[in-house]
């Protein structure tokens, strides 16, 4: 059998097998989850199939910046991970490749819209809630009161109590800024993101870092998806989490398969196998609260319940568009990253 055979094999072995013939070949994996997500996919999938991977995990701004970089040489396979809005800009911009998995029927409506707003170049993988988490202990020992909305974070209270990512870098703070365009409306959004501004400690690179920050003791209040804050708390640090009362965005945590990829049958077995129920189990095993896009992938009891969750009707569709991430980021930059503190 010749190598695409072989490959085609191992991923379509009935019964989530992906299992059994090892090959010699190797996937150059762009990660955008939490690192030790990244790494376990990483070795179970090297232990399934035999196809070495070489993984880095970076941001999904800075994968996106990454990919469109090498365009024209191109060094990535996969892109697994990190928000849905800078896959969808890959898409649009030519960076990723269409791709009609033999696993889709397995999965949730909202992965398949993702893939089928993008020609099929791009998939959904999780979905997760955005809001914040604060340490209980810190909070109580500066006094503060109980925040529960997102405009109570614009309480001079919170001033340098309050971390997030830089939307640049980061899909979870690119996902902050539309979600309050859409919540407010874009000049009160401007304004909300204004006013915390004032409040702002540190523009971190990486979404989740504001959190993890939190669960250490070294800040009080991180804006970050829930289940990263309900990933702190279930591993034992003091951290509250918070469903803003206004309502919120979310994520649809997505795939691509890059345009030009030099291993580009590897990168077909990986995108079947990360989409299989077994592999989205995985999830639990380091405390990845998102919500699995394979409708048989187990949720933990500890995932946020979205259903309890106050929505916004999220228009991935316009905020992962390349003209219009950039205009917000560009507005972000000029008009609220440059006001003093
Ligand atoms: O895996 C957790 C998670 O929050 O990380 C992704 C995130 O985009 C990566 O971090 P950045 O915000 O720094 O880009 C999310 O997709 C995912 O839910």
């Amino acid at each position: 059998m010749n190598k695409t055979g072989s490959l085609i094999a191992v991923t379509l072995l009935a019964g989530g097998a992906f299992a059994g013939t090892a090959q010699a070949d190797k996937l150059t994996l762009y990660c955008s989850a939490q690192e030790d997500w990244c790494q376990l996919m990483s070795r179970t999938f090297e232990e399934t199939t035999g196809i070495k991977v070489n993984m880095t995990r970076k941001s999904s701004g800075e994968t996106f910046a990454q990919i469109k970089a090498e365009s024209s040489n191109p060094k990535g396979d996969v892109w697994w991970g990190g928000t849905g809005d800078p896959h969808l800009q890959a898409a649009e911009e030519g960076l990723t490749m269409s791709y009609m998995s033999p696993m889709r029927d397995q999965l949730h409506d909202w992965a398949i819209s993702q893939a089928e707003s993008a020609d099929n170049k791009t998939i959904g993988i999780y979905s997760g809630a955005l809001g914040y988490g604060y340490n209980t202990d810190l909070l109580a020992a500066n006094g503060l009161s109980e925040p529960a909305c997102w405009k109570d974070l614009l309480k001079p209270e919170y001033k340098g109590h309050v971390q997030m990512a830089n939307p640049n870098s980061s899909g979870t703070a690119y996902t902050t800024l539309a979600s309050m365009v859409q919540l407010f409306g874009e000049d009160e959004g401007f304004e909300f993101m204004k006013g915390l501004h004032a409040n702002i400690n540190q523009y971190t690179k990486s979404g989740s870092a504001p959190i993890k920050a939190a669960g250490r003791g070294e800040n009080t209040i991180g804006i970050v998806f829930m289940h990263d804050a309900v990933k702190q708390a279930v591993n034992g640090f003091p951290i509250k989490v918070v469903a803003p009362c206004e309502g919120t965005g979310y994520e649809i945590g997505s795939m691509s398969i890059i345009d030009g990829a030099r291993n580009e049958d590897e990168a077909k077995a990986f995108y079947d196998w990360a989409l299989s129920a077994d592999a989205q189990a995985l999830a639990l095993q380091v405390n990845a609260f998102q919500v699995p896009s394979n409708t048989a992938a187990p949720t933990s009891e500890s995932a946020p319940d979205m259903s309890t969750i106050k929505l916004i009707d999220y228009d991935f569709t316009k905020y992962g568009s390349s003209s219009e991430r950039k205009r917000l980021l560009q507005k972000w930059d000029e008009d609220v990253s440059t006001l003093p503190q």
